[in-house]
């Protein structure tokens, strides 16, 4: 076996590994020692079973007859590129260029696809149709990590939180709040609070279930779903009562402060906990702790994004880091410079004049995102408001497993005059496809990938299976196909020439180093703000329009929005929907992450079905008891809106009164226990976040009975 090293690309997290290849065959991966990544999760370890998989997609496919199935024969890569741009551009004449879109999901996140067809950083929306006059960019931040990292971060904080970051190697205290760091890609964090842990910091997790992490950790705090405004509210009010805030940087470097102490009074520890179910005295001490037992980090990811008030809960939350004075200190929340870009990257700008799909209903996310919304695709192919959409092109997405109502999805895509689906595996979108394109792992890719003080390139260890081809190539030879191949690279040679274009001799030390490199960092400096180096004009203060941590956002309001991170209880609770509870007793939540499986991917590979073969929903023993339910038995999940069918799991794990079921089911090529399990037929398409877009993933009722 030769052993070669590379970087994993199974998920987008990026690992360094060695790769070893066996008659041409990736064969087996192990983590790369001195990688700043050098780590490897359990998808990553059955990598050479995903990119040898008998299912994987080889040839470019073109629909034979109807649409609703899976037949397909065989086109050459040339014809087949060549009679999609040509559908393309008639349905461009016919119906305008805003009725093109291009959709990226979590599998086109690869990072040259990002940094060259991404309608703006921090999305990885593909700007391929802006050159035609479309701005129907979309991708998977219509329901996915936008909401945290740019809707509440940008109007409170000036900056996307891909740029600030938790401090753990100093903090005294770690707290992990809506994100669980042992199931993330790569699970990077993991490491890091274990090791802060160990030198004495405090690991605190708040989270709706007993996380992996809050099993680690020395204090878990069980929230109802979607609350965690309130608590963090509630928490405002002890510190600004008992007089524990930072008062310098509250007078100097936020505004609205007044105007939230008057907000938060109704958040007593006893309103508090009847919200939240978090003990009023918990919720004190912990009020205390986070403002006495600093320097105190914040890890947070997807969480609290899917509830009613998801941006203003996330807010919530910024801000009471903002109030106890741990920004952009030794051990709080780090704010980083913006990374440098040296290479020759085509500036793709949106057309101006006409607003992209869902710019009407969510006009903060299209003005932070530069996107299209995905939620409102629907009525724009289905009702052509604001206007027809009739063309798509799917890149590493599975929609019909992903986004609430499958059956309105199919509707949707029914509807298409063109639907190309781009991915590794074939999808249950696919059905709708009039051409399926075979996409390759990237252990099969040329590109290179980026890390914070480390660069490396991508080169393939074996050859592309079938005629599968680069996801970036594709998008390069369909431009060119349009009429713009120009503004891409075409070759990987020309990729790495074009990123590399101002630093020519690194490329060449690069190659001969497939290990990759060191990039020297600037050293850290704290209090940025104070020395003007958070905004572009140098001026001292945060990069928000006042300058100031924005408390109250004149973004928000700008937009019609509460200025004030103020809480609004999930539409479909046991408080807001009494009359609900007593056919659906039961809090739901959805697709908190599992190991085995990366979104709907994985499901078909046998050696990771092993690990968990068929959908679970957790609940807990009182909860199992009271309906007969024993653990491994099937039960079916029941909301206003749908009936789906899952394994018991019976554990302590979630508190009474809620359950948690597994997210991914659905797809064609799935597992039985997984593929006849999709949980978003019990989603509801119109209950959502109404500043983000984002679906009620995690807030919502049902009841659970044995089948
Ligand atoms: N109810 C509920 N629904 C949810 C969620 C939830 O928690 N609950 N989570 C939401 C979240 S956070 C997200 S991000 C979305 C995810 O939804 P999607 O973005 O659709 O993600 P996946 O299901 O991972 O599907 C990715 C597809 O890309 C393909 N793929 C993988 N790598 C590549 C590649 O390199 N190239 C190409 N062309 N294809 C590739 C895979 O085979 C797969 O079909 O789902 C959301 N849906
Ligand atoms: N193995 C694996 N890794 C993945 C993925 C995968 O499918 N599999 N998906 C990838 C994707 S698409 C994404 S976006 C990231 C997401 O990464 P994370 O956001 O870290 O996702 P989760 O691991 O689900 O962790 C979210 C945590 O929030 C908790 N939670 C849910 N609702 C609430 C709430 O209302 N309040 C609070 N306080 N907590 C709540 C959940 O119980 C869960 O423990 O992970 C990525 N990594
Ligand atoms: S997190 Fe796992 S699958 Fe993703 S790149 Fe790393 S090893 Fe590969
Ligand atoms: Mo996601």
């Amino acid at each position: 076996m030769e052993w070669r090293p590379t970087i994993c690309g199974i998920c987008p997290g990026a690992c360094g590994v060695l790769a070893g290849v066996k008659g041409g065959r990736l064969a087996a991966v192990k983590p790369l020692p001195g990688h700043p990544r050098g780590m490897l999760c359990v998808r990553g370890k059955h990598a050479p079973e995903i990119v040898h998989s008998p299912d994987r997609l080889q040839h470019p496919l073109r629909r034979q007859g109807e649409r609703g199935n899976f037949n397909f024969v065989p086109a050459g890569w040339d014809t087949a590129l060549a009679e999609i741009a040509g559908r393309l551009l008639e349905i461009k004449d016919r119906w305008g260029p805003q009725a093109l879109m291009c959709y990226t999901g979590r599998g086109g996140f690869e990072q040259c696809l990002g940094e060259f067809f991404a309608a703006r950083t921090d999305t990885v929306s593909n700007g391929i149709f802006f050159p035609l006059g479309s701005p129907n960019a979309a991708g998977a931040g219509s329901v996915c990590a936008v909401s945290y990292g740019l809707l509440a971060s940008v109007p409170t904080f000036g900056t996307a939180m891909r740029l600030i970051e938790p401090d753990v190697e100093n903090s005294r205290l770690i707290v992990v709040w809506g994100a669980n760091p042992a199931t993330d890609s790569p699970p990077e964090m993991l490491p890091r609070i274990r090791r802060a842990k160990r030198r004495g910091a405090g690991v605190i997790v708040i989270d709706q279930m007993r996380s992996e992490m809050a099993r680690e950790a020395d204090q878990w705090v069980p929230v109802r779903p979607g609350t965690d405004g309130a608590l963090a509210l509630g928490l405002i009010n002890v510190i600004i009562r008992e007089g524990l805030y930072d008062r310098e940087f509250v007078e100097n470097w936020t505004q609205g402060f007044p105007e939230l102490a008057e907000y938060v009074r109704r958040f007593t520890p006893d309103e508090v906990a009847r919200i939240t179910g978090v003990p009023g005295q918990t919720m004190v001490a912990l009020a205390r702790e986070l403002a006495t037992g600093g320097p105190a980090s914040l890890h947070m990811f997807t969480g609290l994004e899917y509830s009613s008030s998801g941006v203003q809960n996330i807010r919530a939350v910024f801000i009471l880091w903002a109030i106890t004075g741990n920004l952009d200190v030794p051990g709080g929340m780090l704010f980083n410079p913006v990374p440098r870009r040296t290479g020759r990257i085509p500036d793709l700008r949106p057309p101006e004049g006409v607003p992209p799909v869902g710019a009407d209903r969510h006009p903060l996310f299209h003005r932070l995102t530069r996107s299209a919304h995905f939620m409102e695709m629907p009525r724009a192919v289905l009702k052509d408001d604001p206007y027809p959409v009739r063309a798509l092109i799917l890149d590493g997405a599975s929609i019909i497993t992903g986004y609430p109502q499958p059956d309105l999805w199919r509707r949707v895509f029914a509807k298409l005059e063109l639907l190309v689906v781009i991915d590794r595996f074939m999808t249950a979108d696919a059905a709708y496809a009039h051409y399926v394109l075979p996409a390759t792992t990237y252990y099969e890719n040329y590109s290179l990938q980026r890390y914070r003080g480390y660069i490396q390139l991508r080169t393939p260890v074996v050859e592309p299976v079938g005629e599968s081809r680069n996801d970036f190539f594709i998008f390069a030879a369909l431009a060119k196909q349009l009429g713009y191949g120009h503004l891409f690279p075409q070759t990987p040679e020309e990729l790495w020439q074009w990123a590399f274009a101002k630093e020519p001799a690194l490329l060449e030390e690069l190659k001969q180093n497939p290990q990759g490199l060191p990039l020297p960092e600037p050293p850290q400096q704290y209090r940025k703000y104070a020395a003007g180096k958070l905004r572009p004009d140098g001026r001292p203060g945060f990069n928000t329009p006042s300058g100031k941590v924005e408390i109250a956002s004149s973004l928000l309001a700008r937009y019609g929005y509460d200025a004030l991170p103020v809480y609004t209880e999930p539409a479909e609770s046991p408080l807001s929907k009494p009359a609900l509870l007593a056919q659906y007793p039961l809090v739901l939540n959805t697709g908190t992450r599992i190991h085995s499986t990366f979104r709907s991917q994985h499901l078909n590979i046998p050696g990771l079905v092993r690990l968990q073969p068929r959908a679970r929903v957790l609940i807990n023993p009182d909860d199992a008891a009271a309906r007969g339910i024993a653990d491994g038995q099937k039960v079916q999940v029941i909301t206003p809106r749908g009936r789906v069918t899952f394994m018991a799991q019976v554990t302590e794990n979630v508190p009474p009164g809620t359950v948690e079921a597994n997210m991914g089911g659905g797809g064609p090529g799935q597992a039985a226990g997984w593929r006849e399990a999709n949980v978003n037929y019990l989603t509801d398409p119109d209950y959502r976040d109404p500043v983000s877009g984002f679906p009620v993933f995690k807030a919502m009722l049902c009841r659970v009975e044995p089948v």
